[in-house]
């Protein structure tokens, strides 16, 4: 998989490959002290809110083991003040690094103060914060949302260039305040703007969720009986969607055209259905990348500021060809 992921290297970092990074040197115990060479992590998860978290859950879990690092977990149910609790106990624990996936953009500023007094490095892992002090944190690896986004609007703009009448648009938006809903929905409109016939007529949260993404879908059926287009910011809104349109009787992906976010199992297999139209990737696979990034940081070595991660689309036909070798 190393093959896939490149690592950008911003504001003049001499450029560094994270595959290429040795994971067999010793390692110096950073605040544990002692002698003992094995780094710990706490790594404080968004939740199980989709098959991706579960994937990037278990990647992260499997690197720890094979990096030999010592991982604390903790899951805070999509919840911040989960991942404030988490993250100073983590602080207490003296571990050598802290990872995290922060639920929401907003509101870290104390407690990254707060292990940054304690010299504890940390890492931000597939969502962003939006501090303004950047020195807060290490670096930040995970995909570039507002380019999802865009490619998103992009596949609707090709799709609809031959037609003049209008087309109406609904939206299921990721987690409220979440990096990937604000980004990939700003990504989305800076492309669709463009042409005044796309129009969003409803759009709102489905929490990343397939219950919620059902739920919503079903109240946009209902008050709107001319759904030309579906956008969801991940497969499991999709996926509960799907269920909602078939509910009320229409075909997804031919009666409402759907776009959506990930590329996981389950998604690609709707895709390869016919029920969803077109999925933008989204790599949960970071775990390998995160644990060459905490041996660097604990060894006080310079690392990007932010680490891409690449990723690529998939029509109906793409999805037939690769689902069989398709990993999450
Ligand atoms: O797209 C969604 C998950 O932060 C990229 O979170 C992640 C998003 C992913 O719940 O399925």
């Amino acid at each position: 998989m190393f093959k896939r992921i490149s690592a950008l290297v911003l504001a003049g970092l001499t450029a560094m490959s994270v595959a290429a990074c040795g994971s067999g040197g010793s390692t110096t115990a950073g605040t544990s002290g002692g002698g003992d060479s094995t780094i710990t992590m706490g790594f404080s998860q968004v939740g199980a809110e989709s098959g991706w978290r579960t994937a990037n859950t278990k990647s992260v879990q499997d690197a720890a083991k094979n990096a030999g690092i010592e991982l604390k977990f903790s899951d805070a149910q999509q919840k911040q003040e989960n991942q404030i609790k988490a993250i100073r106990s983590y602080i207490q624990q003296k571990v050598d690094v802290i990872a995290f996936s922060p639920v929401v953009e907003s509101g870290w500023d104390t407690v990254l103060k707060e292990a940054q007094n304690a010299k504890i490095p940390v890492i931000l892992t597939d969502r962003a914060v939006d501090s303004k002090d950047t020195s807060l944190y290490k670096t930040f690896l995970g995909s570039d949302f507002v380019e999802e986004g865009r490619k998103a609007g992009k596949w609707l703009v090709e799709e609809y260039k031959d037609s003049k009448d209008p087309v109406n648009i609904v939206e299921l938006q990721g987690t409220t305040g979440s990096a990937p809903a604000n980004d990939r929905k700003a990504g989305f409109q800076e492309i669709i703007q463009a042409d005044p016939k796309f129009k969003i007529i409803a759009s709102q949260t489905g929490d990343f969720t397939r219950a919620k993404g059902k739920e919503v879908m079903e109240a946009f059926l209902k008050s709107n009986p001319d759904i030309d287009v579906l956008y969801a910011h991940n497969d499991d809104m999709g996926l509960g969607a799907i269920e909602a349109i078939e509910g009320a009787g229409k075909v997804p992906g031919k009666d409402i055209k759907i776009i959506t976010v990930d590329a996981v199992k389950d998604g690609m297999q709707a895709l390869a259905d016919g029920k969803i139209n077109f999925i933008v990737e989204c790599s949960p696979l970071l775990g390998p990348q995160l644990m060459d990034l905490a041996k660097k940081v604990v060894k006080g070595e310079q690392v990007p500021a932010r680490v891409v991660t690449e990723e690529t689309t998939f029509t109906q036909e793409q999805a037939k060809e690769v689902l069989s070798s398709r990993q999450y």
